[in-house]
């Protein structure tokens, strides 16, 4: 891999833009305590490792970098925390000059500035973790999850990034990449030694080995759908004939009036989507149009069209919520009716939670009899709220339904799933060549293969315009 230059200083500021309590910029490189100590002018000289308190000097009044400048008595411009990491005992390895001042947007843009004028340059997003991975600090599974940590908008996802940012993906993968060498090593052996009367592997013993390698990854892949709902979320959709409630629904699991509610039939045409948590995982919920049939002289192109969508969001949601109205059930012999028979039966198997609505307006002894003869289904009331609990909780249960056992590393990225992919394909081509008694000539560049494939999942031969891509997509002082 191309190593890049770190003998530029980069510069930025860490915290978000807006005010804040505290401002942070960043300067990492070679130059950086040069580029900084001048408008510094603390209690002690900066030492590595230690925070140092002191003034902030305005740099319009010092000196200027450049020899053509005014230069006036210093003044003062704030009251700083400078913390200073010798190389290579910081984030980057390089040295790094971190000042903490307050976080007005002013101020560090001044600041900002005058290290850009001083010869510091603009850090590219995630330039900071990117030397981090270039110097051997991170892998390529860690330094994604750093971004996945910050970018975290759930608790869940938060621990599977920090458990990602912590080597649990590498070590997961450390054992198979282990045992991958040791039969390389062994059949290599083998043929360079094929004259000497080296014992060469029987095909049994190399398939045994495949399978030992290709064990772990295949655990890994198993986490993935898990994975992806922690770090995506879920989509849930609300579907059911005009008037089920689906809206009222949607307001009530969200807190407010987001979606317009009518006792007239057809009120819902474009689909809304909005976001919120369940048992910490994410879910977009869609409120969609009502489902029903449309005589061809009877055309609301508009309703249509909505229908159109529910279809098809329908189609592609991970769980659906099927409301009906409860009140107008047959009241002694509650039956779905064709249409909702019809839309369950297009979710071919995908999970599906069938709600009553509108109970508050059955009596008791009608609620028991309904739930005695849909022992599966929720009965809610969108009006009073009942319910509406059991049916988070149903939800909650039915997502962590899918997930794997509390300690296991999930794999979230697309990318990281490819390549153990890759790896596993490799390994299923190798075995079967091995169980084809193939030359070990030919097995051997299999198991190359994927050992390459892990060797680019952790970075360690990633070309470099893949990671370009990957750390483009951090944000600007990470
Ligand atoms: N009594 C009672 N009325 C409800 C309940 N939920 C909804 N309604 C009423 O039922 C009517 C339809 O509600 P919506 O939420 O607009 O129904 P929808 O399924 O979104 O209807 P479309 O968008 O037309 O498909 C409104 O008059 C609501 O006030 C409920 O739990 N109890
Ligand atoms: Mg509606």
């Amino acid at each position: 891999m191309d190593l890049a230059a770190t003998d530029d200083t980069i510069v930025a500021i860490a915290t978000p833009p807006g005010r804040g309590g505290i401002g942070v910029l960043r300067v990492s490189g070679p130059e950086a305590r040069a580029i900084a100590e001048p408008i510094l002018r603390l209690a002690a000289p900066l030492a590595a490792g230690r925070a140092r308190f002191g003034d902030l000097l305005d740099p319009s009044g010092l000196p200027s970098p450049s020899p053509t400048g005014p230069a006036a008595k210093p003044r003062v411009l704030d009251q700083v925390v400078a913390t200073y990491f010798a190389a290579p005992h910081s984030y980057t390895a390089d040295d790094v000059v971190e000042i903490s001042m307050h976080g007005s947007p002013v101020l560090l843009e001044t600041v900002l500035q005058y290290t850009l004028r001083g010869g510091a340059r603009l850090a590219r997003p995630g330039e900071f973790t990117e030397r981090a991975f270039r110097a051997g600090r991170l892998d390529l599974t860690a330094a994604e999850a750093v971004r996945d940590l910050i970018e975290a908008s759930t608790l869940a996802q938060a621990r599977t990034a920090a458990a990602q940012l912590g080597g649990a993906v590498s070590r997961a993968v450390a054992p198979a990449k282990r045992d991958l060498v040791t039969l390389v090593a062994a059949l290599e052996a083998g043929i360079d030694f094929a004259e000497d009367d080296v014992e060469t592997m029987d095909a049994a013993r190399i398939l045994d080995a495949i399978d030992r390698a290709a064990a772990p990854l295949r655990a890994l892949t198993e986490t993935f759908a898990y994975g992806r709902i922690v770090r995506e979320g879920i989509t849930v959709a609300l579907a059911g004939r005009p008037n089920a409630g689906k809206s009222s629904l949607f307001n009530r699991l969200l807190g407010r009036d987001r979606a317009i509610v009518t006792a007239q039939p057809g009120t819902t045409r474009d689909l809304l989507s909005e976001r919120f948590s369940i048992g910490a995982i994410p879910v977009d919920l869609v409120d969609t149009a009502g489902l029903r049939e449309l005589a061809a002289e009877d055309v609301h192109e508009a309703e249509r069209a909505g229908i159109e969508r529910t279809r098809s969001t329908v189609a592609e949601a991970h769980h659906v919520l099927l409301l009906i109205d409860a009140a107008a059930l047959d009241r002694r012999q509650p039956a779905l009716q064709p249409e909702d028979q019809a839309t369950l039966a297009s979710l071919d198997g995908r999970p599906a939670t069938v709600v009553f609505n509108k109970i508050d307006l059955l009596s008791i002894a009608e609620q028991n009899s309904l739930q005695a003869s849909f022992p599966e289904a929720v009965l809610v009331s969108s009006l009073t709220g009942a319910g509406l609990e059991a049916l988070r909780r149903r939800l909650e249960a039915k997502i962590a339904a899918e997930r794997p056992s509390d300690d296991t590393t999930l794999v979230t990225s697309l990318r990281q799933q490819a390549a153990i992919d890759q790896a596993l394909a490799s390994l299923r081509s190798a075995a079967a060549g091995a169980a084809g008694r193939v030359p070990h000539e030919i097995l051997l560049l299999d198991l190359h293969g994927a050992l390459s494939s892990l060797d680019q999942l952790t970075g360690s031969t990633s070309p470099d315009a893949i990671l370009q891509e990957i750390f483009s997509t951090f944000c600007i002082g990470k």
